[in-house]
């Protein structure tokens, strides 16, 4: 189905060197040579996770869009609430609560491709599916994520497919309930907790299930935290990072609990290859530690995919190479970004959404209107860090790892300390707020509800 070819589509088409006045004409042309028509919109968003439904519904509702004006691109059957994989992980939430049909959620309005992004061709405005059908936009959202690739650690795929091995990871749906029932079957032993090297989607969750597990375990009587080596359980955490968290003023106190509560850190130590109950680990200096395990919880290194990172829309890392601080992509300026996918040098998360697309949505606007882009984003994020079960450190800082914090200004509280009203947030309202509001482009995070 073609949809109406409208002014502004026409446009695109003629900006991409074709001189279209009717989409169907391209039929007569596709009957001579084989490549198949192109299909005309006026924004194409690819991605269906968070920044791509946020980013689509916000524009939606600006009233600038009429039927099938928008196209969001995604192969993916489900639309997941990642930040409560976490929550599932430390046996709070079922993981099928917190999924939905995308085609449930995509607007009426929004036209949807349920296909793979084959390629992506800036200075033709066009977008080829692995179907080969063709999008020709007039603005490009670039916002598929991160691939989270459990083949970056040697022998973590058949780790976590074995449902006795007492290895799983909450950075994927299929394994975030396994981390519980392991959590619930660990009696004795050494439990590792990993963080990797490299850039992760968030940044404070290979530690947040360690402080909920830790505190399962305490009140199993298995963990004792004043007097860690008599308890038949002992924990490390071994991350890549110099540090517990990138943040100096919440890594402070994120220090400062690991020593309290007798868990072993273990610095720089990048979680490479699983072998039987070994644990390997790789040090910047080019060294293989060893340690044995009975309990792991791995996290996949994550990177962009394939087909963002080669293309021309990538910066030298592999992700969409837009300014920091107007969402606009550096070359391309009919190109935008926001999420996992993006360039934007701050922790990758839902909270970080909240605060891009609203500049993402302003700024395309202000684009197409000829008016000048306004540099508004701030790099702000957030980590609402389960610390123990009933409490959360909320961290939330800007670019240059500056704290940023919501209800400190709101009621002078120091949000380092973790609190009863924070653990609410993060288990009952963000959840509720994101599948209710968020999606739906009616939630602007810290400032509040959208109009
Ligand atoms: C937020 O809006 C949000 O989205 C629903 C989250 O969920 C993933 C968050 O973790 C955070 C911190 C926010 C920010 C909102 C406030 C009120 C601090």
């Amino acid at each position: 189905m073609l949809p109406r070819a409208s002014a502004t589509c026409r446009r695109a088409a003629s900006a991409a060197g074709r001189s279209i006045t009717n989409p169907h004409s391209l039929r007569t042309h596709a009957s001579v040579a084989p490549v198949a028509p192109p299909y005309l919109y006026k924004v194409v968003v690819v991605g269906g996770g968070t920044a791509g439904m946020t980013v689509s519904h916000q524009l939606l509702r600006t009233g600038k869009f009429t039927q099938d004006e928008i196209a969001i691109v995604d192969p993916a059957e489900w639309h997941h609430y990642q930040p409560g994989w976490t929550l599932v992980g430390g046996g709070l939430k079922k993981k099928e609560d917190l999924r939905q049909p995308l085609r449930k959620l995509v607007g009426p309005k929004l036209r949807l491709f349920h296909e793979q992004v084959g390629s992506f061709s800036p200075e033709e405005n066009q977008v080829t599916l692995s179907n080969g059908d063709r999008l020709i936009y007039e603005q490009l959202v670039v916002a598929p994520g991160i691939n989270v690739d459990t083949s970056t650690i040697k022998g973590l795929p058949e780790a976590l497919a074995d449902p006795k091995s007492p290895v799983s990871t909450i950075f994927k749906y299929e394994t975030c309930d396994k981390a519980w029932r392991n959590i619930q079957d660990f009696k004795k032993g050494t439990a590792i907790f990993a963080h990797p090297a490299g850039a992760i989607k968030c940044a404070g969750a290979p530690q947040k299930i360690m402080w909920l597990a830790s505190d399962h375990w305490q009140r199993a009587d298995l963990y004792n935290y004043k007097d860690p080596s008599s308890s038949p359980i002992n924990i490390s955490f071994a991350t890549g990072l110099p540090v517990m968290f990138g943040v100096p003023k919440y890594n402070a106190t994120l220090e400062e609990l690991r020593k309290e509560r007798g868990i072993e850190g273990l610095f720089q130590h990048d979680l490479v290859e699983i072998n039987g109950d070994t644990a390997v680990f790789a040090t910047p200096s080019g060294e293989r530690h060893t340690k044995k395990f009975d309990f792991l919880h791995a996290v996949p290194k994550m990177g962009p995919y394939t087909f963002v990172k080669n293309s021309a829309l990538a910066d030298a890392a592999g992700y969409v190479d837009v300014d920091q601080a107007t969402l606009q992509h550096k070359k391309y300026p009919n190109v935008w970004s926001a999420g996992d996918a993006s360039s934007l040098p701050t922790s990758k998360t839902a909270a970080a959404v909240t605060a891009q697309a609203p500049v993402l949505v302003s700024n395309m606007l202000r684009s197409m209107e000829g008016k000048e882009v306004e540099a508004d984003y701030d790099g702000y994020t957030s980590c609402p860090l389960l610390t123990e079960y009933g409490k959360v450190l909320l961290a939330e800082f800007k670019y240059g790892g500056q704290p940023k914090e919501t209800f400190g200004k709101m009621f002078g509280v120091d949000q380092a300390t973790p609190r009863k009203a924070f653990y609410y947030l993060k288990k009952d309202f963000f959840p509720w707020v994101y599948q209710n509001h968020m999606v739906k482009g009616r939630w602007g995070g810290p400032k509040g509800f959208i109009r």
